[in-house]
């Protein structure tokens, strides 16, 4: 059977990235350290000792990355701003930190990509952790300080503005699970992270908007969400279900409720009773007004997905899939109620990260967030999958994997607009091989093969099958037999 499927006319097609994975030139023109910099020095945080000091160099090579895109027939370059580049110790502005990005801006105009821009993507200056971080209210208004720096810069250029990348990551992979920077493992601590993470959204909603940032003068601001489908392994099993129920109240809820619906889900209360942060309970942080704040209207949903959740209360480690290389911190919960939840393999594929390959898991998060919130258009700003690649003798690297990975999630994707609902753009996660976080150099998503030791560049097969795809603003044909 041969059918192609179309996307809607404007459609973007893009790839993403985040400065501290692929930019390098850590302490170059003024950059001072950021907690990555910092956690990256903590023996044991991250995979064979991985930092992003040099990274891929693309603050040195980004003229070149950008004509990577073009070659790719990309309309659209997801990118974030490095914070301790623009604030150096979050003090006053940086011109030759904000020149880089002009530049970036400029290439991507100048070859009519569309650049799309994320204010925080993990790399908080080290000083405001010094002084408590995102636990401390007081970064949620620097936060506010820095965005205006850049919005003042950047405005003129750039219309689609995203304030966090996946605050979720920030919160409990930063302050519940210790996994990333800046490595703490404070339970609840990781709630009062993602409140200010939340508060500091929308105080710079409300800042941009005062500036003119609306969808009148052709602007856009929004936020990044990471949300999964949580599956309970046995649904007849009333502890998997609740298992399932906080890995949704956790990952997806404490999240969408605030932005959506102005409040805080009421089932995370009981789960978290009794828990406190500094001797206080986790709500103390949520001021009169707060969820006002948060709750203001965006133009944009970010969806980045990569894997659906089977989820069970069990601690039978047979059910557990085979042991993949993890960091050395995986295994601690990020649920900040410190219960367990283990993820039993559930008989699907699994990619480079142990991560399960369940591409209908997409459709039923779109359709989900379609009719559970009042939800604004939403754009896939980050999917895609890490293997292992080869490149072969002939200079190329045959990753099919990851080209099968993205075009059943894409046509996932499509299935969810085919339904009814309003997505307009995705973004393939990443353009470059890079430094993936607690797991450093060992795991590889890019569609552009980094060889490290030469910096030297090479598209895979995904990249140009995906090249063809944004082309036709269509997936040529159905591949049937592919899994
Ligand atoms: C996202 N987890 O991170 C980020 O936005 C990217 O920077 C990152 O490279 C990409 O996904 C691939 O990992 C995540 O442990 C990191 O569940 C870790 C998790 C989820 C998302």
């Amino acid at each position: 059977m041969t059918t192609t499927l179309h996307f809607p006319d404007g459609f973007l097609w893009g790839s993403a990235t985040a400065s501290y994975q692929i930019e390098g030139a850590h302490d170059i023109d003024g950059r001072t350290p950021s907690i990555w910099d910092t956690f990256t020095r903590v023996p044991g945080a991250i995979l064979n000792g991985d930092n992003g000091d040099v990274a891929c160099d693309h603050y040195h090579r980004m003229p070149a990355d950008i004509a990577l895109c073009t070659q790719l027939n990309l309309n659209a370059y997801r990118f974030s701003v490095a914070w301790p580049r623009v604030r150096p110790d979050a003090g006053p502005a940086n011109q030759k930190g904000l020149d880089f990005y002009a530049r970036l801006a400029d290439e991507l105009l100048d070859v009519g990509i569309t650049p799309w821009l994320t204010l925080y993507h993990w790399d908080l200056p080290q000083v405001l952790e010094d002084a408590g971080g995102w636990t401390n209210r007081d970064t949620a208004y620097r936060f506010v300080d820095y965005a205006l720096t850049v919005f003042d810069a950047l405005a003129d250029r750039v219309d689609h503005w995203t304030t966090l990348n996946e605050p979720w990551c920030s919160a409990f992979l930063g302050y519940t699970s210790g996994q990333h920077a800046p490595g703490r493992q404070e339970g609840v601590a990781g709630l009062v992270a993602a409140h200010h993470l939340m508060l500091g959204h929308g105080l710079v909603v409300d800042e941009l908007r005062r500036r003119g940032a609306t969808p009148d003068n052709g602007k856009q601001v929004g936020i990044t969400l990471n949300l999964t489908v949580p599956t309970p392994i046995n649904p007849g099993d009333p502890d998997d279900l609740d298992a399932a129920r906080r890995l949704d109240a956790f990952s997806n809820r404490v999240f969408c409720d605030p932005l959506f619906a102005g409040r805080y889900p009421d089932d995370i209360a009981a789960d978290v009773s009794g828990l406190t942060f500094q001797g206080r309970p986790w709500t103390d942080a949520i001021a009169d007004g707060d969820l006002e704040v948060i709750a203001q209207p965006i133009d944009a949903l970010g969806v980045n997905f990569y894997h659906g959740d089977g989820a069970s209360a069990s601690a039978r480690t047979d059910l557990l899939g085979d042991e993949v290389l993890t960091p050395p911190r995986a295994a601690s919960p990020a649920q900040p109620d410190g219960r367990r939840i283990t993820f039993p393999r559930r008989g699907l594929p699994v990619t480079g990260m142990g991560w399960e390959v369940q591409p209908a898991a997409l459709t039923e998060l779109l359709l989900r967030l379609r009719d559970e919130y009042a939800v604004p258009p939403i754009y896939i700003t980050e999917n895609g999958a890490a293997y292992p690649d080869v490149v072969t003798p002939d200079g190329a690297v045959h990753d099919e994997q990851r080209r099968s990975f993205i075009d059943l999630h894409v046509r996932a994707l499509h299935d969810a607009i085919a339904r009814g609902v309003d997505v307009r753009g995705y973004f393939v996660w990443t353009l470059l091989d890079n430094f993936e976080w607690a797991w450093g150099y060992s795991q590889r998503f890019g569609i552009v093969h980094v060889d490290y030791a030469t910096q030297q560049r090479t598209p895979k097969d995904s990249a140009l099958w995906f090249a063809g795809v944004a082309a036709a603003n269509a997936l040529p044909e159905s591949r049937g037999g592919d899994t």
